[in-house]
C-alpha cells in the first residue's frame, strides 16, 4: 500500500493543519517571488472600449448562489446572473416563473457549472449547474442568460460532483456528496453502512421544453462522492468521479475519513447503466428507477487511489483520467484503455458492496510528484495536452507533461488555488492562451474591507513561460468556471412577440384589469415611461384592490428596442420585478395590507424614468 502514500502520518497531520489553518503563509511565499504585472502584461489584457473580450468566463458563485459572467483577457465583470437565490436587481425569485423554480429555498450553493457540449465541444447553448446547499440542478438559456428550470433531486444530499455532461449533452451526471437514507428519511447514524447510500443521479435535457429530468439513479455504497468527469472521445461512454470516506465514518471526518490508505475511483459506462434500465434492471425508490450495483450488476468499477482524492480530469484526447491527492503531493494518471483490459480480463482485487475493484498495477499509468508541490486539487489542459495542477497548499499552478509526468513550468498564485479553468478547457481541443486560478484566499491582494475579504482570480498567460497578468476579486466563492469563446455564444437582443402567450398584450389600448369575486387578473404593459393597466380607466396607471384580493398582474414591455428593460415595483409590498424588451411576466400575491403604495419603475429607463410610476391602493376591509 506504500506507494499509494509517499507521504507519512506525521507529514499528513502538518498538512491537514495547513489546509485547515491556512496560516502559515510565509513558508510558502519564501521561496518565492510575488511579483506584480508589468506594463506590457496590463497591454495584454487592455481591451480598449469600444472592442470586446475574446472569451466569456462562467464563474460559479458558491454559496451565493449565483453565476459570475468575466470577459477574459479583460477580467471585467460583466454581469450576475442569479441561479439557486433570489436577487432583487433582476427581480429573480420574485416573478411566478422563479418564484415556482426556486420553491422554498431563498439560497443555493451552486459549485459546478458545465456547458451543454455537441462532439465534445461547447456548442455555447446551454449552461448547467448544481446546488450543493438544496440539492438541486439548474439549466440556464444562453440566449438570454436567464435559468430557465430548476430540479429538486431525490434521494440525495448535496450533488457536489457535478455537473458534468456527456459528450453530445445526453446525460448530465449528479452524484452526491453527503449520503443519506433512501427516500431521506431517519435512519440512526448506527445504521449507517446498512442504511445509507450516495446516490448518484442520471438527468437529461429536454431542449425543446427546457426542462429537466431525471432518467434513473443509482444507489452507490455511502461514501462522498467529490469530483467527476465525463469522458471523451475513447472514453465517451464512461465517466469517473473521486471517492472519500469510503471508510464509512459518521463522525468526526476530519480524522476519521481519512484512515484507509486508499479510496476508489468510481468507474461507470453510462451506455451500460441505460441499457439496464430499459432491461427493468432497477427498483423503483420514492418515484425514481433506483439501480442497486449489488443486485443489478454491470457497468461500475472501482480504481484503487491514494487516499482522499479531490479532482480527476479527463485529458482532451479521452486516453487517460487523472487524480489530484488532496492530501498527497501525488497526482496519479490512469489509463482508460488499461482499464477496459482490465475489465475484459476481469483483473479484480475483490469487491466492495458488489461492485468490482479492478488491480491498481492494471490501470495505473504513473504516478507523478512535481517537487515541492503539496495539496493538487484540479487539472486543466491546453491546446497541446499539457496539464495544469493547482496546489492548494502550495499556492501555485504547475505545468506538466501528462504522458512523461515531467513538471515544465510552475507560477505562484495569490493564495490557495482550489479550481483553475482554461479557455475551452474541458473540450476535446483546448485553445490554451489563457487559465484563470480561482484563488481561496485573497489576503493583502486588493484594498482591506475588514477582515474577511473577496475571493481572487488571477488570469495567467500561459501562451509562454506562465505568467500572472491580472488579479481581480470575486465574491464568495467560484468553485469552477468554464471558459468560451465569445462568438459561441448568440444571445438574442429582445424577446420576440409570442401571440400565443395569453397573458401578453402588445397594444396599449389592451390594457386591462379583469375581477372575478376576490380574483383581480391586470393585464398591463410597461414602456417609456408609464405603465398602462387599464386603459379605460381615468386613471390608467392605477390598480385599486379590496384587502384579502388574489392579485396577478401580467406586465409586458413592448419597447422593442435592446437593452431598454423596465422594472415594477410596489413600495413597501416587497415586491419587484423585471421585464426586459418584449418580455411578458408574472407576479402573484395577496392584497393582505391595506393602505396607499407606489408603483414605480426599478430600471432607470428614460429622462422620464422618475415619472414612470403610479398606485396601488387597497381598500381596507369594512
Ligand atoms: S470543489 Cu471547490 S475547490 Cu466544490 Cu470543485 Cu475543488
Ligand atoms: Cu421604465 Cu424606468
Amino acid at each position: 500500500m506504500k506507494a499509494w502514500v509517499p507521504i507519512t502520518s506525521g507529514l499528513l497531520a502538518g498538512f491537514l493543519a495547513a489546509t485547515i489553518s491556512f496560516g502559515n503563509f510565509s513558508s510558502r511565499t519564501e521561496n518565492k517571488t510575488v511579483s506584480g504585472s508589468t506594463k506590457s502584461d496590463a497591454e495584454k489584457v487592455y481591451v480598449p472600449f469600444g472592442k470586446q473580450d475574446e472569451y466569456y468566463l462562467f464563474a460559479s458563485g458558491g454559496h451565493s448562489g449565483q453565476m459570475f459572467i468575466y470577459g477574459v483577457p479583460s477580467m471585467r465583470h460583466i454581469r450576475t446572473v442569479p441561479v439557486f437565490s433570489p436577487d432583487s436587481a433582476t427581480g429573480y425569485g420574485f416573478d411566478e416563473h422563479s418564484k415556482k423554480m426556486m420553491g422554498d429555498y431563498t439560497w443555493g450553493d451552486l459549485h459546478h457549472p458545465a456547458f451543454s457540449e455537441t462532439n465534445g465541444d461547447y456548442d455555447g447553448k446551454y449552461m448547467f449547474a448544481t446546488d450543493v446547499g438544496n440539492s438541486r440542478a439548474a439549466v440556464m438559456d444562453l440566449k438570454t442568460f436567464t435559468v430557465k428550470d430548476i430540479i429538486n433531486v431525490p434521494n440525495t444530499s448535496g450533488p457536489h460532483c457535478a455537473a458534468f455532461v456527456t459528450e453530445n449533452t445526453e446525460y448530465l451526471f449528479l452524484p452526491t456528496r453527503f449520503s443519506v437514507p433512501l427516500g431521506s428519511k431517519y435512519e440512526p447514524l448506527d445504521d449507517y453502512s446498512k442504511k445509507y447510500r450516495g446516490v448518484m443521479s442520471a438527468v437529461t435535457f429536454d431542449e425543446k421544453n427546457t426542462k429537466l429530468n431525471i432518467e434513473y439513479q443509482v444507489a452507490l455504497p455511502p461514501w462522498s462522492y467529490d469530483l467527476s468527469d465525463a469522458g471523451k472521445k475513447v472514453s465517451a461512454d464512461w465517466a469517473v468521479m473521486t471517492t472519500y470516506n469510503t471508510e464509512e465514518a459518521t463522525t468526526n471526518l476530519e480524522i476519521n475519513a481519512s484512515q484507509a490508505d486508499r479510496d476508489y475511483i468510481v468507474l461507470f459506462n453510462w451506455k451500460e447503466l441505460a441499457k439496464m434500465v430499459k432491461d427493468g434492471q432497477y427498483e423503483e425508490i420514492d418515484g425514481q428507477k433506483m439501480i442497486f450495483p449489488e443486485k443489478h450488476k454491470g457497468g461500475i468499477y472501482l480504481v484503487p487511489v491514494a487516499k482522499s482524492p479531490h479532482g480527476v480530469d479527463v485529458t482532451p484526447d479521452g486516453k487517460y483520467f487523472i487524480a489530484s491527492g488532496k492530501l498527497a503531493p501525488a497526482l496519479t494518471v490512469f489509463s482508460f484503455e488499461k482499464a477496459f483490459k482490465a475489465i475484459e480480463h476481469k483483473e479484480f482485487a475483490g469487491d466492495r458492496n458488489g461492485i468490482p475493484i479492478l488491480k491498481y498495477e492494471s490501470v495505473m499509468e504513473r504516478e507523478v510528484n512535481p517537487e515541492n508541490a503539496l495539496g493538487p486539487l484540479h487539472t486543466q489542459f491546453d491546446d497541446q495536452g499539457m496539464a495544469y495542477t493547482t496546489m492548494f497548499i502550495s499556492s501555485e499552478v504547475v505545468k506538466w507533461d501528462p504522458k512523461t509526468g515531467k513538471t515544465l513550468d510552475r507560477v505562484p498564485v495569490q493564495y490557495s488555488p482550489g479550481h483553475s479553468v482554461s479557455a475551452e478547457g474541458d473540450t476535446v481541443s483546448p485553445d490554451g492562451k489563457w487559465l484563470v486560478a480561482l484563488n481561496k484566499i485573497a489576503k493583502d491582494s486588493y484594498l482591506s474591507v475588514g477582515p474577511s475579504h473577496p475571493e481572487s482570480m488571477q488570469l495567467i498567460d500561459i501562451s509562454g513561460k506562465m505568467k500572472v497578468i491580472q488579479s481581480v476579486p470575486v465574491n464568495p466563492e467560484p468553485h469552477y468556471a468554464q471558459m468560451i469563446k465569445a462568438d459561441k455564444i448568440k444571445t438574442i437582443e429582445v424577446y420576440e412577440k409570442d401571440e400565443k402567450n395569453q397573458n401578453a398584450i402588445y397594444k396599449q389600448e389592451q390594457a386591462k384589469i379583469v375581477r372575478n369575486g376576490n380574483k383581480v387578473d391586470v393585464y398591463g404593459i410597461a414602456m417609456r415611461s408609464k405603465f398602462i393597466f387599464d386603459v379605460k380607466s381615468k386613471r390608467p396607471d392605477v390598480i385599486e384592490v379590496n384587502e384579502g384580493d388574489e392579485v396577478t398582474i401580467h406586465l409586458t414591455n413592448i419597447d422593442f428596442d435592446e437593452d431598454i428593460t423596465h422594472g415594477f415595483a410596489i413600495n413597501s409590498y416587497n415586491l419587484n420585478i423585471e421585464v426586459q424588451p418584449g418580455q411578458t411576466n408574472t407576479v402573484k400575491f395577496k392584497a393582505d395590507k391595506a393602505g396607499t403604495f407606489p408603483i414605480y419603475c426599478t430600471n432607470f429607463c428614460s429622462a422620464l424614468h422618475q415619472e414612470m410610476t403610479g398606485y396601488f391602493l387597497v381598500k381596507p376591509k369594512q
